[in-house]
């Protein structure tokens, strides 16, 4: 019988119906009595609405704030003091804050009727002045997002162990600021969301598009004013959700209000459209960095400070603040030094809200800092690459624990660089450097190096003021009576491949075949309770708990057989599927049957919870375990054009063990991808006003398989000492590394130009102006 446990190179059991189009998405279901919703939405980013004005007979089919009777606004509330809550109503009231904000909802029998009735209605805006930025959101006298507010920030906050003293002494200063562009993130289905009323079972049903059903369902209660047990958030496949769909969404909430006052069926899939100019923001990060180094380059300390542009509104259940509170916990990356201090500021504008993207913070970050080593490493004349090993916290130092209290839990990360370096073979690259290219072209290397922190545990979430999330999961195991297995858990299937793993390591305890293994995930009536699938937390947490249940259900299974084949529970062996005791073997099946069918087999003092467990599965650390990785990328530079080419890029990762050698390569190339796109092509710019200028796939590039090279990739697999099996998290580390690494190629590149590149995405545009501004020095 073949292993189909942890370790092996299984094919994606949810890829059988997804490769022949039987995946089952909010858009693709049918239902008697279903209409669309579209929305209208907001032309302005800031203005006051004067008046709407309905269409005659439209009563029952357009809705504004004033008709969401019983429904509570979306506030997101955090314990961190200084934290200023925004109130979201779903549909704007009073005011509008960004472009793309709804405005008046349409019910119809089609969605093309829905938007009909949406341009048939009049809203007469009164426009004020617009925050279209972090810096404009900061001065002192700016107009309010919020008018409520004395300021329009939603925090202030940062970190600090003492940077005047290197700052004093050091003999290397090196200072930088640092830009990544706003974007969005693309999942292949946009967020979509349907609702009716059950009857039968007097329950909200809530098929919505999302990583996170359970904590979804908290939040609709909220909002709804309804108990949890009056919802169910039961969502269907996931086409993608990147983070995008880890936060309550405004159109979930009034799907939900709907169906939940009319009783009747509703529902509204985001078009393409909304997506880039309505829908989740993300990435924009502004830094300006000093770092403090000996003359090696040995650094001594790092003094930021950081603005987020976080848009409009406080995303539930994360805030605004999550991507700054990472940023300040995150940005020493790697490296191993005690002097830093980090301020930062989370700036509300007149923009979409900011949500997590793959990566969340830490894109940001190690952009920010990797091309801070190579800075310090100019400066000092070194290569790069050894510069950033002899800042590397080392093997010889874990477990180690950093400066902002990220305790790295194992692994090689110097090991890591090294392999990268020989694979990406820089001798190689040096000396076709020295010989120059024919076509004039400047070729460049860079590196990058990162930690992936995942599984973080219930008081990393309360350290960033969250109190809605702990840091724990569950999943349920449990023996069919013919003998195979069904798995349960919360978290939810969104392409990265659980159902495959989750059965695997159920496989890998009960060495039940794959194919006998059924899980069901995310549906909040049959699933027992998880905060969802972000973080990069599942393999661990939901990995861990059904690992745990498994070994409980297995514990269940020997006491049943030994008594059956007349011997110790000691005695009992579990193999290829099969029990045995000796050279006697008996089937599952067998013990399903004496379990659910004769119950005068079993042994007196038999488990009363049969053959099935619910277990939870907590960190043993909270600070969760560390993934790692160095990417490093060779790319060509036109001077005269800007165009960029990446002629070669190698990931050497380490997640410990790997469930699944090939899921996790799928994860590290698609995170890669979305890098990629970060790196060179994807911006959502916004104009003065605050208007989006980036509203179609013409304007906003997303890389394609033309735009991404062949990637070269190794693995170490390096056991967490506290996760079950060795697992760490893989899903974001993909999209980390890319910007960092490939810019740090450009300016490698450019250096003989005297120019640098401190900004992404590192369009023609770009390097042509810091090539300009090199030559005018
Ligand atoms: N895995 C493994 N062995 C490991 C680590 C992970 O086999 N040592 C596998 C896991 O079993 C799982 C996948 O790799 O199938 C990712 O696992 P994990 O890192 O635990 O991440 P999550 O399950 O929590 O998924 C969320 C994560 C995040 S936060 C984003 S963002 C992201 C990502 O996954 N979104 C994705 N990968 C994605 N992949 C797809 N296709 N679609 C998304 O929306
Ligand atoms: S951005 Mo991933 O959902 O943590």
């Amino acid at each position: 019988m073949s292993h189909t446990g942890i370790g092996a190179r299984v094919r994606r059991k949810e890829d059988a119906r997804h490769l022949i189009g039987r995946g089952r998405f909010v858009g693709d279901i049918r239902m008697p009595g279903l209409r669309d919703v579209a929305f209208l939405r907001s032309t302005y980013a800031h203005a006051r609405i004067v008046a709407i004005t309905r269409p005659a007979g439209s009563e029952g089919s357009v809705y504004t704030v004033d008709d969401l009777a019983g429904l509570s606004p979306i506030v997101t509330r955090s314990t961190i003091p200084g934290y200023k809550e925004s109130t979201h109503w779903p549909l704007a009231s009073g005011k509008v804050r960004f472009v793309g904000e709804p405005v008046v909802m349409a019910v119809a029998a089609s969605r093309a009727e829905a938007e009909d009735l949406c341009d048939a209605v009049q809203v007469e805006f009164d426009p004020l002045p617009v925050i279209a930025s972090s810096e404009a959101g900061r001065a002192p006298d700016a107009p309010r997002v919020h008018e409520e507010w004395p300021d329009n920030l939603f925090l202030e906050s940062g970190f600090d162990s003492g940077v005047d003293e290197v700052a004093r002494t050091a003999p290397v200063k090196v200072t930088r600021e640092y830009r990544t562009a706003r974007q969005c993130m693309h999942p292949m289905e946009g967020k979509g969301v349907l609702a009716y009323w059950d009857y039968q079972a007097s329950q909200l049903v809530v098929v919505t598009s999302t990583q996170v059903p359970h904590m979804i369902r908290t939040g609709l209660a909220e909002c709804l004013g309804l108990d949890q047990s009056r919802i169910r958030v039961a969502p269907p496949d996931v086409g993608g959700g990147f983070g995008y769909k880890c936060v309550l969404q405004p159109e979930e909430v009034l799907i939900a209000w709907l169906a939940l006052t009319r009783k009747t069926p509703f529902r509204w899939v985001e078009d393409r459209r909304e997506h880039l100019t309505a829908g989740a923001n993300t990435r924009q990060h502004q830094y300006r960095v000093t770092a403090y180094a000996d003359e090696r380059g040995r650094l001594l300390g790092l003094d930021a400070e950081v603005m987020v542009d976080t848009g409009a509104y406080s995303v539930w259940p994360f805030t605004a603040c999550l991507e700054p509170s990472q940023i300040a916990g995150n940005l020493p990356g790697p490296y191993d030094f005690q002097a830093y201090r980090c301020k930062t500021y989370t700036v509300a504008t007149n923009k979409p809200a900011f949500t997590p993207y793959r990566g969340v913070a830490r894109t940001g970050v190690c952009f920010a800092m990797e091309l801070t080593i190579d800075a310090i490493a100019r400066a000092v004349g070194r290569e790069p690459v050894d510069v950033r090993a002899e800042n590397l916290v080392t093997a010889g130092q874990m477990p180690f624990t950093n400066v902002t209290r990220k305790h790295f839990d194992s692994g090689d990360y110097p090991a890591s660089l090294q392999r990268a370096r020989e694979m990406i073979g820089m001798e190689a690259v040096r000396a076709r450097q020295g010989s120059g290219e024919p076509d004039g072209r400047h070729i460049g290397l860079g590196f990058a190096t990162y930690t992936e922190q995942s599984a973080h545990g219930t008081t990393v979430f309360s350290s960033w003021g969250l109190s809605v999330i702990p840091g724990y999961d569950q999943a349920s195991v449990k023996i069919t009576p013919d003998g195979g297995v069904e798995v349960r858990a919360g978290i939810h299937t969104i392409g990265q491949g659980l159902e495959t793993t989750l059965a695997q390591v159920a496989s890998e305890i009960l060495t039940i075949p794959i194919e006998r293994i059924t899980v069901t995930l995310g549906d909040t009536a049959t699933t027992p309770y998880s905060t969802g699938a972000y973080a990069s937390r599942g393999i661990v947490m939901s990995g861990g708990a059904t690992s745990k249940a498994a070994q409980t259900v297995a514990g269940q299974v020997r006491r049943i057989a030994a008594h059956l084949m007349k011997c110790a529970p000691e005695e009992v062996e579990l193999r290829d599927g099969r029990i045995f005791a000796g050279n006697r073997s008996i089937a599952f099946a067998d013990v399903g049957f004496a379990w659910y069918m004769r119950p005068d087999l079993l042994p007196t003092d038999v488990d009363s919870r049969g053959l099935e467990a619910t277990e939870a599965y907590k960190p043993a650390v909270d600070s969760g375990v560390f993934s790692y990785a160095t990417h490093a990328a060779v790319v060509a530079v036109d001077p005269e054009t800007g165009m960029v080419e990446i002629l070669d890029y190698v990931i050497v990762e380490d997640c410990g063990r790997r469930v699944n050698p090939m899921i996790v390569e799928g994860q590290a190339y698609g995170g890669t991808a979305q890098g990629i796109g970060t790196a060179l092509f994807e911006e959502s710019p916004y104009d003065d006003l605050g208007q989006p200028l980036a509203s179609t796939l013409l304007d906003y590039l997303l890389p394609g398989p033309t735009e991404l090279p062949s990637i070269r990739m190794d693995h170490f697999e390096t056991l967490s000492p506290y996760s079950a099996h060795g697992v760490k998290g893989v899903g974001e580390g993909g999209a980390i590394a890319p910007p960092a690494a490939i810019v740090n190629a450009i300016n490698d590149a450019l250096a003989p130009l005297g120019a640098e590149l401190t900004e992404v995405p590192a369009t023609p545009e770009r390097i042509l102006a810091a090539i300009l501004a090199a030559r005018g020095r």
